[in-house]
């Protein structure tokens, strides 16, 4: 008996399950937490997302004066730092957004504008989220190459920290990558790998995300570049990880899979990887040792996992 999984990407409306670990109606420590108005405002963008069905389009958000002045500052802040510190695939992608999808320091991207971006890149899709997902709902997803993306901003009192996703993770961090061939396909696998896992594998599944998706670092021309949407999405700890303070390793997954993480500060150890072929070699390697009664293959045409 296996733990019930989406087999079609329209399931993924039923793929909701909120962690509310960070959330400013609930985390005293969210710099949210004592504003009522930002998180009526946050709830009411919430909405979207819990009213959204697969296929409709993403409806436009509005964004206020402030939050567009938050979006500035993190955007002109990071936009210098990251020609010394992301990986080329980074770089390459965010210029594409910049001349062909509105990116900019001056206004918020829509997501449905960046889904349509991204899925001729790759065939990824955006949909709207409401908060942190659950990890076995976000890596489901990640198997019929969506991503689920909030599309609240960050509290305007923290530009540069957010306890819990925020669009300038989202769309900062890891849309540039999401339009990545490569490295799409990897996020693909390791989602097709999480579907009706047992809750031991989806725990180092989602410890694996977190050391190459969310902190992964990747070497380029003899240099240590960052490829990770947590490390690309904040100043301070995309400067800590490419600095000599912390212990950096070669990529492995079965190591990086057990990993003690940090979410409260910056990571102690980061993970190495050659490339990203080759991070998604080692990857299947990896895949092969999960123990599943059954195996799933994708297929594109209908956008559906076959059950084998
Ligand atoms: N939810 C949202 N909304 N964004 C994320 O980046 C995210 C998530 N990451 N849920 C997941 C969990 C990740 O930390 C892994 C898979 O546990
Ligand atoms: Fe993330």
């Amino acid at each position: 008996k296996f733990h019930w999984f989406p087999k079609k990407i329209a399931d993924l409306d039923k793929c909701h399950h909120l962690v509310t670990k960070f959330d400013p109606d609930l985390d005293q420590d969210h710099p949210g937490f004592t504003d009522p108005a930002y998180r009526q405002r946050r709830k009411m963008i919430g909405d979207i997302a819990f009213r959204y069905r697969h296929g409709q389009l993403i409806p436009r958000v509005e964004y206020t004066e402030e939050e567009i002045g938050t979006w500035r500052e993190v955007y002109s802040t990071l936009r210098d730092l990251y020609i010394t510190h992301a990986c080329s695939e980074y770089l390459e992608s965010l210029c594409l957004l910049e001349r062909y999808c509105g990116y900019s320091p001056d206004s918020i991207p829509q997501l449905e504008d960046v889904s349509c971006f991204i899925k001729e890149r790759t065939g990824f899709l955006l949909r709207p989220v409401a908060g942190l997902l659950s990890a076995r709902d976000f890596l489901a997803s990640l198997a019929f190459r969506v991503f689920q993306c909030t599309q609240y901003i960050r509290h305007a009192s923290s530009p540069m920290h957010s306890p819990e996703p925020d669009c300038v993770h989202e769309l900062l961090g890891h849309v540039p990558m999401l339009a990545d061939r490569t490295f799409a396909q990897f996020s693909q696998n390791l989602g097709l790998a999480s579907l009706g896992a047992s809750d031991e594998d989806i725990e180092k599944l989602s410890t694996l995300y977190w050391f190459t998706v969310e902190y992964g670092l990747c070497k380029q021309n003899g240099e240590v570049r960052a490829y990770g949407a947590g490390l690309l999405s904040s100043y301070g700890e995309l400067v800590h990880s490419l600095s000599d303070e912390p212990e950096t390793r070669q990529f492995e997954p079965e190591a990086a899979a057990v990993q003690p993480y940090q979410d409260q500060t910056y990571q102690p150890v980061y993970f190495v990887s050659e490339s990203f072929s080759d991070a998604k070699e080692k990857f299947r390697g990896y895949m092969a040792g999960i123990k599943r009664p059954f195996s799933v293959k994708f297929d594109p045409y209908t956008s559906s996992v076959e059950v084998l």
